[in-house]
């Protein structure tokens, strides 16, 4: 077992942040050492917090750590982009609500970026995923807006996604549109301090009703939350309780581990193929000329992947 395994295990949260920075900038050995780091341990709890904007994930999110330190847990957290142009500075209430964990050795805080994330946000995610389970880590909690392509991969990195929406102005609807509706293993109406509350619960209680409440034998109940005040954090640990007796009991959980190994096998052949592919024709910086080509009008897209395929290796 290298050192630098030894030293995360032992809980050193610097040289876990240097392994997730070498991971992200693809340094040799990096992979591997994520390979010892995981090898023969068992892997993290890991729950999705989803939702809109400004829904309250963060500072639910901080409940939970606070619930699961209580418990006696470790806990770790991805904030995937956390600066948003949403969420405009919400990033230093970000920081006021986590400092409470500051010191803590058993909590780490993990933000990955969207933008300049050329490796993938969702593989990038991943690795942090599964080096805090290496690490030894018991929950893993990854909070996302959820919206877009890569965001909708990353909650298939959770077993169990919880969706948040808000009280008003028909927001519960809206987070249904952005596709949420189908990931949700429990909805979560927070901020049920504020008028609407009831309306939106029965609002997406509808909505579950009608598209067939149970899923696999599952039925995703939905929550009210006051995170700013803590309250309703207890049903939603049970929540989470009930649903992970619920993949570990039935097939479901099952299935939601090969799907996700399958996403990953499917991520890890694509950038594969993508690296060998793109080292034949002489390396990513033909992609900046190519675009020119694109963008000029002197080629389609379809035209220069067809080249790019039937390219011979390059000698050297
Ligand atoms: N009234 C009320 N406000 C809340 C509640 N939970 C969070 N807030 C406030 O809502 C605002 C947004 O909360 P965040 O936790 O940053 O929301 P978020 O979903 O993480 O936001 P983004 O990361 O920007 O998408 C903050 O000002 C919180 O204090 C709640 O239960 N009731
Ligand atoms: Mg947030």
């Amino acid at each position: 077992m290298t050192d630098v395994v030894q030293r995360i295990r032992g809980g050193d949260a610097r040289a876990l942040g240097r392994l997730l920075r070498a991971l992200d900038d693809g340094h040799e050995g990096a992979v591997e050492t994520l390979a010892a780091l995981c090898d023969g341990r068992s892997a993290a709890r890991v729950v999705g917090l989803t939702g809109i904007p400004g829904a309250g994930k963060s500072t639910l999110t901080a409940c939970l750590v606070k619930a699961y330190r209580d418990r006696g847990l470790r806990v770790g957290v991805v904030a995937v982009d956390p600066s948003s142009p949403f969420s405009g500075g919400a990033i230093l209430g970000d920081r006021i609500r986590m400092q409470a964990f500051a010191g803590d050795p058993d909590v780490f805080i993990r933000s990955v970026a969207t933008r300049g994330n050329l490796g993938g946000l969702t593989k990038s995610c991943r690795n942090v995923v599964q080096a805090l389970s290496g690490a030894g880590f018991d929950v893993v909690l990854v909070e996302t807006v959820g919206v877009g392509q890569d965001e909708v991969d990353i909650v298939h990195l959770a077993e169990t996604n919880v969706v948040l929406t808000l009280p008003g102005t028909g927001d519960g609807v809206q987070a249904i549109k952005a596709g949420l509706l189908e990931i949700a293993d429990i909805f979560v109406v927070n901020k049920a301090d504020l008028d609407g509350t009831h309306q939106a619960v029965r609002q997406l209680e509808m909505l579950l009703d009608l598209e067939g409440a149970e899923r696999h034998g599952w039925t995703v109940p939905v929550l009210q939350t006051v995170a700013t005040r803590a309250e309703g954090i207890d049903a939603l640990l049970t929540a989470l309780d009930g649903h992970k007796g619920h993949l570990d009991n039935t097939a479901e959980g099952e299935r939601r581990g090969r799907m996700r190994a399958e996403a990953e096998l499917r991520e890890g052949i694509h950038s594969a193929i993508e690296a060998q592919v793109l080292a034949r024709v002489g390396g990513p910086d033909v992609l900046e000329r190519w675009a020119n080509d694109v963008m000029e009008g002197r080629k389609t897209v379809a035209e220069i992947v067809d080249q790019v395929i039937a390219a011979p290796d390059q000698e050297g």
